[in-house]
């Protein structure tokens, strides 16, 4: 057997491979890839939900989003961890996305202009990110799979309570569910832009299945959100903005409108309502913090002079 041939039996089997096992270049590079992506996606993601840590209008709200904004933090940690196995230095992941060389998810571009976005970002943008997660729990590379168990069970949390904050300000006055209207008109969309493109546009998505790194398609996770989501929004009372979405009882799914793809490659390639600053703020958190790293550095070069003396 090849080596080749050898990996894909323990993919096949069902395995998981492990940072020690060889692996083709083009699964280590897939992985760097979405991992990097991903832990991008979470620190950047703290960036409109930390907007809101001030105007909280409660302080049991505030608890909660402090905690929830620090949650994202540390899901970017154990990720950048998981690329590190795979031989990327977090520095350079992190210089990458400065300058603008490693994506990071759409949905984050969009500016935060309400209370009940808080809601909304929990409800549709963390359950939009689990239903894409769950699948990654079974990704065949050990480290992403297990980092992502931990994150899927906070991502969960995090969902429920931007759905409780929204069942209360859909029970509240006129103008509170006005404003829950109005945050899932804007959000909607970009949430199920979250998926990616359909699978006849996606590059990775054949290969990625194969390897198991993906176990659904785009396309299916995005039916499988609506399908779930619809029935929570008719819950809350608020109408989801597609004049297009009905029951199909044929296919036992939701038929809903086409997604605006030129909006989607516009925020992907940079252009979208609040790249430039989702970036700018980015690599000045990263410029203002230098002084930590370096004392840290001292520290722990300190510490290892003392032990070796
Ligand atoms: N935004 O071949 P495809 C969170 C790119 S954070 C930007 O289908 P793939 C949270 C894609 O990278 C949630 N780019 O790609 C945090 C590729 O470009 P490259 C983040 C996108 O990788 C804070 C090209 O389009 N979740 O939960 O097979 C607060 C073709 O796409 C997007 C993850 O990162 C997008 N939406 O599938 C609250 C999950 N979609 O790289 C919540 C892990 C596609 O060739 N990632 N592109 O230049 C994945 O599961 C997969 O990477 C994706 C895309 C499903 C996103």
């Amino acid at each position: 057997m090849s080596p080749e041939e050898q990996f894909q039996a323990i993919v096949d089997a069902e395995d998981k491979i492990e940072p020690s096992d060889w692996m083709p270049e083009g699964y280590r590079q897939t992985l760097i890839r979405q991992i990097a992506q991903h832990a991008h996606s979470e620190v950047i993601g703290m960036q409109p939900e930390s907007n809101w840590i001030t105007r909280a209008p409660t302080l049991y709200r505030k608890a909660i989003l402090i905690a929830k904004v620090q949650d994202e933090a540390g899901h970017g940690l154990y990720l950048y961890s998981a690329a590190e196995t795979l031989g990327v230095g977090r520095d350079e992941m992190q210089e990458l996305l400065h300058q603008g060389k490693h994506k990071y998810s759409s949905i984050f571009n969009y500016p935060t202009l309400s209370w009940a976005d808080m809601g909304t970002i929990g409800w549709l943008v963390d359950g939009a990110a689990i239903t894409n997660q769950v699948m990654l729990t079974r990704c065949s590379y050990g480290p992403y799979a297990r980092a992502m168990v931990r994150i899927c069970k906070e991502e969960s949390f995090h969902q429920r309570q931007g759905y409780e904050l929204l069942i209360r300000l859909c029970q509240g006055s006129a103008s509170q569910k006005a404003m829950a209207q109005d945050s899932i008109n804007r959000w909607w969309w970009p949430a199920l832009m979250m998926f990616g493109p359909h699978d006849g546009d996606s590059t990775h998505t054949e290969q990625s299945m194969k390897w198991k790194i993906k176990r659904v398609t785009n396309d299916d996770l995005r039916q499988q959100f609506v399908d779930m989501t619809v029935r929570q929004a008719d819950y809350l009372g608020l109408e989801v903005p597609d004049p297009d979405l009905r029951w199909n009882e044929e296919r036992g799914h939701y038929d809903f409108g086409d997604i605006d793809w030129e909006e989607f490659w516009r925020v992907v390639k940079g252009n979208g309502p609040m790249n430039r600053e989702r970036v700018a703020h980015k690599v000045k958190a990263w410029d203002d913090g230098a002084w930590v790293r370096e004392a840290a550095m001292a520290h722990a070069a300190k510490e290892e002079a003392r032990s070796a003396a």
